[in-house]
């Protein structure tokens, strides 16, 4: 506590992300209270995503890692040689290392990520690892960007693994991969990870592990939410919740108010009622074949698509 007291006395305020506030009222003003799951990750909520990779109960990584290695030299026959790959959400560039190891002759590498300090860092390594040409972007890939002008649109290969693809609505989802479809060019392709339908009982404990690291990654947002924002809420006054809509296709997850509770956030006054929750993520889970048609909604078609034996995730290959 003593060092702590003295490390705030050093340290200036940081300005607020306003962005992140504006975001945040404007989530916490619906009917149906949101924060947008894409401030989960700070150095915190990233540190627990990767603890929840490890968890037996988030079968994800491990199924989409397996299905990578396993159908890695297919892929990389479908790609030939001197395309460029682009990542969308590289993080730490774990899988793509398994997509480097077959893949022949790559031009270039080109990760995009939202935190800097960890793309820069992974984007050396990789470099010296394959002795690749690497060009780092930092960028929110949710958002427009542009690739570097270095990057001469030809034969370009996005990446974007983990089924992240989940996270958005099926419709932004639609417009999203409409949208990499023109940044990529014409003669693009695109590999992209998609966690599959299955069993509602294993997808709610994937999400609600035993040991709670998926809560404590839950309520690490509201964590975030009073250290950068001044927030004031009490982590003992919500609990983690997953739950699969069948109607929508998706796992849920929501913060539920413990009792009825008032908070105060950017000088607003913010309510809630016992039971009350705030939605903070969703899942979508896809078949083959609804995954084939939300691709097609972005300009894509299939080339290829692959599955674990047990039949937990799917990986496509798609073509502009
Ligand atoms: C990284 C978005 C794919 O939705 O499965 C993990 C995030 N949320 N546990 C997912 C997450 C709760 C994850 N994605």
């Amino acid at each position: 506590a003593v060092a702590e007291t003295v490390l705030d006395a050093k340290t200036e305020p940081r300005p607020i992300d306003e962005a992140f506030l504006a975001s945040v009222l404007s989530g916490l003003s619906k009917r149906q209270k949101t924060i947008e799951s894409k401030y989960f990750y700070d150095a915190r909520g990233s540190q627990l995503f990767d603890a929840i990779t490890d968890l037996d109960e988030y079968y994800l990584t491990r199924a989409e890692t397996a299905l990578l290695k396993e159908q890695s030299a297919e892929i990389a026959t479908l790609i030939g040689t001197g395309a460029t790959l682009v990542e969308f959400g590289s993080g730490s560039s774990v899988k793509t290392r398994i997509l480097l190891d077959a893949l022949a002759a790559l031009r270039l590498y080109v990760p995009i990520d939202i935190s800097g300090e960890h793309l820069d860092a992974a984007a050396k390594q990789v470099a010296a690892d394959f002795s690749l040409p690497v060009i780092p972007l930092h960028a929110d890939y949710t958002s427009r960007f542009t690739l570097p002008h270095q990057v001469s649109r030809d034969r370009l290969v996005g990446f974007f693994p983990g089924s992240t693809i989940g996270n958005f609505e099926p419709d932004e989802a639609a417009a999203f991969l409409d949208r990499v479809r023109s940044l990529l060019g014409p003669a693009a392709r695109l590999l992209v990870g998609a966690d599959l339908q299955k069993d509602p009982a294993r997808l709610e404990a994937a999400y609600d592990d035993a040991q709670g690291v998926t809560a404590a990654f839950n309520l690490n947002l509201l964590v975030r939410i009073n250290r950068e924002l001044g927030g004031d809420f009490s982590l003992e006054a919500f609990r983690h919740k997953a739950l699969y809509n069948a109607e929508e296709g998706r796992v849920e997850m929501h913060l539920v108010s413990l009792a009825d509770q008032s908070l105060s956030l950017g000088g607003r006054q913010i309510d809630f009622t016992a039971g009350e929750t705030i939605h903070t993520e969703n899942s979508y889970k896809y078949s083959l074949e609804s995954f084939r048609e939300l691709a097609q909604r972005g300009g894509w078609r299939s080339e290829a698509a692959w599955t674990d034996p047990e039949g937990l995730f799917s990986f496509h290959a798609l073509i502009a």
